[in-house]
């Protein structure tokens, strides 16, 4: 068990000049538009403070959850989705920017949940997001969500499958549902250790290294 995690919203950032002092290490959930990052951040933190919606672009803001848990203080940040073809050109552009300059020039950024939908695995624009962050030697964890969609007997076969097709993690990557809470507690006790250890300057995942 983890102990618990006091949490309150401490920003939300429509742009760079909104984003918090770097002063506690950061960790940033990111995916494809409704693919439950919101829900998960909920989830995770035992919380209702982030936005979730049934209509992909929900979340337009980067959200700063603080978090004191018993590994340290740190930040869960919630980042609005890619992948929405609905909006204007001229709206995803500046998701897009706000999203680039925040991981592009974030020191206290030391991990990077990436979300994808455990019923589709990773799609293109997913490959192209795991290859700029490892561009920019940013460590991922892949955490699959609405694990709930598919059944237990089911679930570790179509993860082997992904696993195979390809993709960047440093850990086995974890099947959640923030529905039914399957695996939640599996990825705070992930969270906790990987803020314990504390040196997280080898990003990539390849045990080599
Ligand atoms: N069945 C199921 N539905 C989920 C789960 N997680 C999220 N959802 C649903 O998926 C939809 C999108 O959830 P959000 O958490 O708002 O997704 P998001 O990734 O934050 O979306 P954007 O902010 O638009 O990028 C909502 O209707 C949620 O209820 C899950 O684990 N299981
Ligand atoms: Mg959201």
């Amino acid at each position: 068990m983890t102990g618990l995690w006091k949490v309150r919203l401490e920003a939300t950032a429509f742009r760079a000049d909104q984003f918090p002092l770097q002063d506690v290490p950061e960790i940033a959930v990111a995916g494809r538009s409704n693919v439950g990052k919101s829900s998960l951040v909920n989830k995770l933190l035992g919380s209702r403070l982030a936005h979730v919606g049934a209509t992909p672009g929900k979340t337009r803001s980067i959200n700063f959850f603080a978090v004191e848990s018993p590994a340290c203080p740190f930040r869960l940040v919630d980042l609005p989705g890619y992948g929405y073809a609905s909006r204007s050109k001229g709206e995803r552009n500046q998701w897009s920017a706000l999203i680039d300059s925040y991981v592009s020039n974030r020191a206290s950024l030391e991990l990077v949940l990436h979300l994808a939908d455990f019923r589709h695995g990773l799609l293109a624009n997913d490959t192209a997001l795991q290859d700029w962050l490892s561009h920019l030697d940013l460590p991922l964890l892949v955490v699959f969500t609405k694990g709930d969609k598919i059944s237990k007997g089911a679930r570790r076969g179509t993860l082997q499958k992904y696993i195979r097709n390809g993709l960047k993690s440093v850990d086995v990557p974890i099947i959640t549902s923030a529905e039914k809470g399957d695996g939640i507690q599996d990825l705070r006790l992930f969270l906790e250790k990987y803020l314990a250890s504390g040196d997280h300057t080898s990003p990539g995942g390849s045990p080599e290294e």
